[in-house]
């Protein structure tokens, strides 16, 4: 299949793309555009040539499987400037979305006209990246440095009007695009439109400290990440150097970050959304359930967050619970978040009016018996849930799914209360479920093949990163979590204080440390489920009560104005020294002698609890892949993306040193607590990784 071809139209030179499925710039399409162009200039009849792309969208970018791998000629860059040197006009005809290398192309054309549905972007800083063939130096020129600053550092794409406004497109396409190009192009020869080379065009700052000031104001939501501040330095240089200067600026700035390994990992997190949505042994085009109407049970804060999510995504809710109040306690919150978000101008009124109007409110179970998919988010308690199912059995049609949100609790005891297991399903959403984007979809022992995949499939269409779990303690997510809070609590009463541990967290990429998430979440959600799961913990375990004590002083965190930490009226807050004293009395009472414990052992034993842990999941085939392990905890925990997920990083770490680091703390800490995963231990024994088992 030939990815570029050359015809004429007229006098027209068409160079079209066609490289399924993003028409991505692979080695043949950056090969077949040069030939394009050369066979157009070669051909006296040819006036004007223009780029056109099939498919659904044009140029997404160049080729991100490529980039781990060694660069083939030609260079997109230098395809970009010949492209540009052209004496005979260039028009990029744009539909669908043109991203990265894709926009670059199209600045380096002469004109550029756009279907009014298009979409440009370089979104090459959220692989780690900056635009690599000239963008961070042309779009500078054409749409002035406030603009690029934005749309290269957020790598948000803006549409057709936004970018006629700021000079991107020069013509936005009535009626066909094909044709209002060919049309603009014959215009373009006739009037002998002068070509406009981007490059000759001056970058002009707005302000003399206009890269500080911006570097400033992305510094918190950009920490840790490489890639945001030196695409600011890129920008700077199209203003400070000739263009030539500036290319080889960005060339150095692009190398360095392509061979980083925030970058690597960054393009896994890209693959790895898309990869957990095949779920290996469920056939790709297994047909799935048709989900028409969603009944929701309990309009608490979970439900109302996942009946906003299928409400945003156009699909009819029921949201049943027992009492009025509850019900207009829960639709006033629905309500109160779609309005903050229609006062923050990402939300037209007309828009939330109609989410708000899909979702009916019930007191009766009568009013879900057509329904196709049953959430249920109540108590999350064995007996109520049992119930709940039992009657929704009842209630529901035939070949209803009945979904647990259930956050550990097992599926296929939930699934025997029912005579038909085969429809039930786990659906864990995040708090707050409109936000977080993870949903760890829990198949049961008899959950149907079709039930696996419509949960799938109806996860993504709602903006969820929907990840295949089996049934077991706390799933993926919180049995690993699990570990990193128990060696947290650990080491509070070996020596260490929640700031310290919170910093440590934090400062690896985290939103916030254990301590202060606690605090934010509740102490009482933890202390409820150390006193459930009571029995089953150690004696340690047990007798690191600190939880407790906390507590049982009325310090339920934030809520309640205190916890770990002291908050004021602001939620700002401190660090309280009744906990510090209550923490060395505790070891004290305990009979442990403090110690000094560094900031790489609470690194380590925090996130390499967690990595056996999920040794041990992909042993258990909880999780089919270490992929899987990662989106969950990508999407649901804030895991740093420039880490790439737990087994990622294990991999960037070596899984060698992480096996020599869990002998240590096996040693230290107990084996009960620190045994190497076989899985780890064969594959660090090997030289390998998770993701080359
Ligand atoms: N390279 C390789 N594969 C890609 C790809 C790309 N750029 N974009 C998408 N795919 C695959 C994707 O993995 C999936 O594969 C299939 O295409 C459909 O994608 C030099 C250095 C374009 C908005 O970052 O944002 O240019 O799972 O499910 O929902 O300066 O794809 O089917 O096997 O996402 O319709 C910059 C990334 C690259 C754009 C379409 N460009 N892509 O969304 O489909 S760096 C990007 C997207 C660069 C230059 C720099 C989206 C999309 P599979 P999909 P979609």
């Amino acid at each position: 299949m030939s990815e570029v071809t050359f015809s004429k139209e007229g006098n027209i030179g068409i160079i079209f793309v066609n490289n399924p499925p993003v028409n991505a710039l692979s080695q043949a399409v950056r090969a077949g555009l040069q030939s394009g162009v050369e066979q157009g200039l070669a051909d006296n009849d040819v006036e004007a040539m223009v780029i056109l792309c099939g498919g659904s969208t044009f140029i997404a970018g160049a080729d991100i499987r490529e980039f781990g791998k060694p660069s083939q000629p030609p260079a997109l860059p230098d395809v970009v400037y010949f492209m540009e040197d052209s004496p005979k006009p260039m028009i990029a005809a744009i539909h669908g979305t043109a991203l990265g290398g894709g926009l670059e192309v199209a600045l380096s054309c002469h004109f550029r006209i756009a279907a009014p549905t298009a979409k440009v972007g370089l979104p090459e800083v959220k692989l780690g990246l900056l635009p690599g063939a000239g963008g961070t130096q042309r779009l500078p020129r054409i749409a002035g440095v406030k603009a690029a600053l934005e749309m290269i550092v957020s790598g948000d794409p803006i549409s057709a009007q936004k970018t006629k406004t700021i000079g991107i497109i020069d013509e936005i396409a009535e009626g066909d695009l094909k044709t209002a190009a060919l049309a603009y192009a014959k215009r373009i020869v006739t009037e002998k439109t002068p070509l406009r080379k981007v490059r000759e065009m001056a970058a002009k700052v707005d302000s003399p400290t206009q890269f500080e000031d911006f570097a400033k104001s992305i510094a918190r939501s950009k920490r840790g990440f490489i890639a945001p501040f030196k695409c600011i330095e890129a920008i700077r240089a199209s203003v400070e150097m000739s263009f030539d200067e500036g290319m080889k600026q960005e060339r150095t700035l692009f190398e360095g970050l392509r061979q980083g390994t925030q970058s690597g990992a960054q393009r896994h997190v890209f693959f790895a959304e898309r990869e957990v949505v095949k779920v290996p042994g469920l056939p790709k085009d297994l047909a799935t359930r048709d989900i028409k109407i969603v009944g929701i049970l309990g309009a608490g804060t979970m439900g109302g967050g996942i009946a906003m999510c299928f409400a945003n995504a156009g699909i009819p809710v029921r949201l049943l619970d027992m009492k009025q109040e509850f019900i207009d306690r829960g639709l006033g919150v629905i309500r109160k978040n779609y309005s903050n978000t229609v006062a923050k101008g990402r939300l037209a009124q007309e828009d939330m009016d109609q989410r708000m109007a899909l979702i009916m409110p019930t007191l009766s179970y009568e009013d879900l018996k057509d329904v196709d998919l049953v959430i249920e988010a109540v108590f999350e308690d064995m007996a109520v849930k049992k119930e709940v199912f039992g009657k929704l059995e009842k209630i529901c049609k035939p070949g209803a799914i009945l979904a647990s949100n259930t956050s550990y609790l097992n599926i296929d005891d939930i699934a025997a209360a029912t005579g038909r297991p085969q429809d039930v399903v786990g659906m864990h959403f995040f708090s707050p479920a409109n936000v977080m984007r993870l949903l760890e979809n829990v198949r049961g022992a008899k959950t149907a093949d079709d039930v696996k995949a419509t949960v799938m499939k109806i996860g993504k269409k709602i903006g969820k990163v929907p990840v295949m779990v089996g049934v077991c303690d706390g799933f993926v997510g919180n049995r690993m979590l699990g570990k990193r809070s128990r060696e947290c609590g650990f080491m509070l009463e070996e020596g260490a204080l929640p700031t310290q541990i919170d910093k440590v967290i934090f400062d690896f990429g985290f939103p916030m440390g254990p301590y202060a998430m606690s605090d934010m979440a509740g102490l009482d959600v933890g202390w409820r489920n150390r006193k459930a799961k009571f029995n089953e913990l150690t004696k340690r375990e047990q007798d690191n009560n600190l939880l407790d004590k906390i507590c049982e002083m009325g310090r339920y965190g934030q809520k309640t104005g205190a916890g770990f930490y002291k908050y004021d009226d602001k939620r700002n807050t401190t660090p309280d020294p009744l906990i510090e004293e209550l923490i060395l009395q505790h070891s004290k009472d305990r009979g442990i002698v403090r110690r000094v414990i560094t900031d790489q052992e609470i690194l380590e034993r925090a996130l390499y609890s967690m990595i056996n842990e999920g040794a041990k999941i992909l042993e258990e085939g909880i999780a089919a892949r270490p992929v899987d392990i990662d989106a969950v905890y990508l999407y649901g925990y804030g895991f740093p993306a420039y880490h790439g997920g737990p087994m990622f990083y294990a991999d960037t770490v070596g899984l060698k040193n992480i096996y020599e680091a869990i002998l240590k703390y096996k040693d230290l800490v107990g084996a009960e607590y620190w045994t190497p995963s076989p899985l780890l231990e064969k594959l660090a024994k090997e030289g390998k990784g998770f993701y080359s088992m």
